[in-house]
Formats: structure tokens, C-alpha cells, sequence
């Protein structure tokens, strides 16, 4: 696999020169300052990839072009977001980057409730708690119907909660979790966030994969075209929050999707994490399974809480059995490259780290500081090349 690292462009505080220093070879980034749906200019595009190459390193993966909301409800100009996507991922393609994340969820990019849970090490890692989600839906947003999406005793837990909560600390649980950055490219108020939610709800989930298919069926084929490849990323968390439809967060779903748009150049980013913090996926089988259409990976483990809860766990710890993931995807790459495919090397990046050590304090992308994906990647590595180690036979 490919070893790779994301980059949120000049702005971030962890450069360049650190990814090399990582070891990692190919850079994962987007046009972050023009991100809201316009079509990425090949000049910029081209100056983005000659700062990259002078560092001695590749852009491999363009994490993501965003997808504009108009686009996922099939509204306003919808068509010209859509002719806008095609010119980037042209444009892109043309610049030699030829793999293409994007996600497909409903208003919220990955959401958090916690940024600085502290591990029992003295580290800190990213939590989602279920029932700080109940809290702000519930009794913040009230969201209409509210009730029905959260069994009683979360309800009752959360009602508790709000009652200790200064204002303050609502503040803070609002902040993280509709006027956040960093790669969620489009932010909100609470009576934005709320307006988002009502024109979502005239959208079953049937109806976003709808829109999803149809979107699929106007970019695959510029994508195909241009000899690039698109890799939907999971819901991050895989299920439904704030009552929106969710339409890429179990195998089911992908299954669906692949059945509606078999297109190779339409495939896949496996998100060990984010597929992952939903009991319900066995990651191992899902690489199995879609190998073939995987694209790129996010390799990262959480554990469950038990309640909906969860946090991120070390790469190689948690519910999830990573060694079984990057061994399947390995065997993947044998098997692509046994069929002569271009793509038979699969990207991957260490995705998120906790806050370690010298980090802890800087400013940094939450989930994105160096030390905790310098310790992710190295023991990552460490998989790779001891699987790779027995399939040539060197060990027993
Ligand atoms: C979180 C990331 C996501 C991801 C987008 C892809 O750390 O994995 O922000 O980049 O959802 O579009």
C-alpha cells in the first residue's frame, strides 16, 4: 500500500517537510480555500502539486471535493455544482491526481462531541458521545420529533445532564458540533443548522441515495474519462444523528450502491474508523467483499462505548481487527496487480492520531496532529511489512 498523510494545505501547522519526515510518500489534500463548489482552477490546482513535489513528495489522493448541499438535495443550482464538480475532477485528473474522495452526508461532515478525552496514558483522543448528541437535540435544537430517535434512558440521561451544563458548556457542545472546522468546508448557526434540518426532512434516506445514484451516474463517467477514480467516504458516525438520512454507513448501503452504479471508476474509501464505531460492521468481511472497488483507505480503530458512544482507540487496539483489514486489502493489491490493473497499489493514511506528547497544547487540526499519526503510520508499517514479510514466505 501506499503510505500517505493528509495535508490541509500552507495553512496547516504540520508541513511538508514533517510528512517526509514521517515517511510517507504521497500527500492526501484538498483546494480547501476554494472548496464551497466551484470548480478548481488548473492553475491552482497545478501550484498546489508543484509545492508538494517540491518537497519531494506526491499528491496522491484528493480528500475531498466537497459535495454542495444542492447537490445532495437536488436544489438550486444543483446542475451547476454539478457541471463544476466534472471541471475539478477534470481538472484534477489532468494534474495526474487520480483518486478522488468525497462523502455524501447530509449537512455534517465527521462529527465529535469531545476533542480532549483524556487517556488513561496521559494522551488525548476524540470522543462521540451519544448522549451529548441527545442533549443538544433534544433540548437544545428541539428538534421536532427529537424523542422518537433516542431511546428513554438516553433521554433520561441526557435531560440530567443539560440540567448541570452551564451555559457555557452548551456553547462549547454547539460549537464542535455545527460551526466546526477543520474539512468541513460548510459551517452554521442554529437557526442555519435548523433550516438545513427541515428541507432534509422532506429527504428519506431512499431519497439522498437517489440523489447520491443520480450524482454517481452525471461525474462517474467524467471520471472514467479522465482515467480517475471517485471513493465515497463512510458516515462518520455510521449512523443516523439529528434525524437525517444516512445512505453510506453500512455494508448494505455500499452493496446498493455498487448494484446501482457499477462503474469501477465509482468505488470506495474503506474508513476502518468511521465504518468501524458501528458495531454492526465486521471491517475484515467489508474489505473482503469490495475489495476490488476499494480506492483508498483511512486506517484507524475505535471502541465502543456500549451505548452508541465511543471513542478512538490506538490504530491497532479497539473493536476493530486492523491486521485483518490491511492483510485482505494486501491481497487485494496481489490480486490487481495478477489482472495488470494501474491502480493495484491501494493509498492508505493513517487517519486521525491522538494528541501526544509535544502536540499536546500546539495548535493543531483536531485528529490531525503529527506525533499521534507518526505513531499510527510507523505501527501501521509495521503491519505491512510483516504481512508482506510471511506472504513472500521470508517468515513462518
Ligand atoms: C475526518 C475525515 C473526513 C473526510 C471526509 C471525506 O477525519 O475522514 O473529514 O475527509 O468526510 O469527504
Amino acid at each position: 500500500m501506499q503510505e500517505t498523510w493528509r495535508w490541509f494545505g500552507p495553512d496547516d501547522t504540520v508541513q511538508l517537510s514533517h510528512i517526509a519526515q514521517a515517511g510517507a510518500s504521497g500527500v492526501v489534500t484538498a483546494l480547501h480555500h476554494i472548496n464551497q463548489g466551484q470548480a478548481w482552477p488548473d492553475a491552482e490546482v497545478l501550484a498546489r502539486k508543484r509545492q508538494i513535489e517540491a518537497a519531494g513528495l506526491s499528491w496522491s489522493v484528493v480528500e475531498s471535493i466537497a459535495v454542495a448541499e444542492e447537490i445532495k438535495t437536488r436544489s438550486g443550482d444543483f446542475r451547476q455544482r454539478i457541471a463544476d464538480y466534472q471541471r475539478s475532477i477534470e481538472a484534477v485528473a489532468r494534474a495526474g491526481v487520480k483518486t478522488i474522495c468525497y462523502n455524501f452526508m447530509a449537512i455534517t461532515d465527521w462529527t465529535r462531541t469531545d476533542l480532549m478525552y483524556r487517556l488513561p496514558t496521559g494522551g488525548y483522543a476524540l470522543r462521540f458521545d451519544h448522549t451529548d448528541i441527545a442533549v443538544y437535540d433534544l433540548f437544545v435544537l428541539r428538534r421536532p420529533g427529537a424523542e422518537a430517535d433516542h431511546p428513554p434512558e438516553r433521554r433520561q440521561r441526557a435531560e440530567q445532564r443539560f440540567k448541570a451544563m452551564a451555559e457555557s458548556d452548551i456553547a462549547d457542545l454547539e460549537h464542535l458540533l455545527i460551526d466546526w472546522l477543520p474539512a468541513r468546508e460548510f459551517v452554521y448557526d442554529r437557526a442555519g443548522f435548523q433550516k438545513m434540518l427541515d428541507v432534509y426532512k422532506a429527504i428519506p434516506p431512499d431519497g439522498l441515495r437517489a440523489n447520491l445514484i443520480e450524482f454517481l451516474n452525471e461525474v462517474a463517467p467524467v471520471a472514467a474519462a479522465a482515467g480517475a477514480r471517485l471513493c465515497i467516504h463512510p458516515d462518520d458516525p455510521a449512523f443516523p444523528i439529528f434525524g437525517l438520512p444516512r445512505v453510506m454507513s453500512t455494508a448494505d448501503d455500499v452493496r446498493q450502491l455498487f448494484a446501482a452504479v457499477p462503474e469501477p471508476a465509482s468505488g470506495l474509501t474503506l474508513c476502518t474508523g468511521a465504518f468501524g464505531c458501528n458495531p454492526r460492521n465486521d471491517l475484515v468481511a467489508m474489505a473482503e467483499e469490495f475489495g476490488p472497488r476499494i480506492h483508498f483507505a483511512h486506517l484507524r480503530n475505535t471502541r465502543h462505548e456500549g451505548d452508541g458512544s465511543f471513542h478512538e482507540a490506538e490504530h491497532l487496539d479497539g473493536n476493530t481487527d486492523l491486521i485483518g483489514v490491511v492483510a485482505s486489502l494486501m491481497r487485494e493489491e496481489e490480486r490487481r496487480g495478477a489482472e495488470g490493473r494501474a491502480d493495484a497499489i491501494i493509498p492508505m493514511r493513517p487517519d486521525h492520531g491522538h494528541l501526544l506528547i509535544d502536540d499536546i497544547g500546539k495548535t493543531v487540526n483536531p485528529g490531525y496532529s503529527c506525533i499521534g499519526r507518526l505513531k499510527g503510520l510507523a505501527e501501521l508499517r509495521g503491519v505491512m511489512r510483516t504481512v508482506a514479510a510471511f506472504r513472500e514466505g521470508r517468515v513462518r
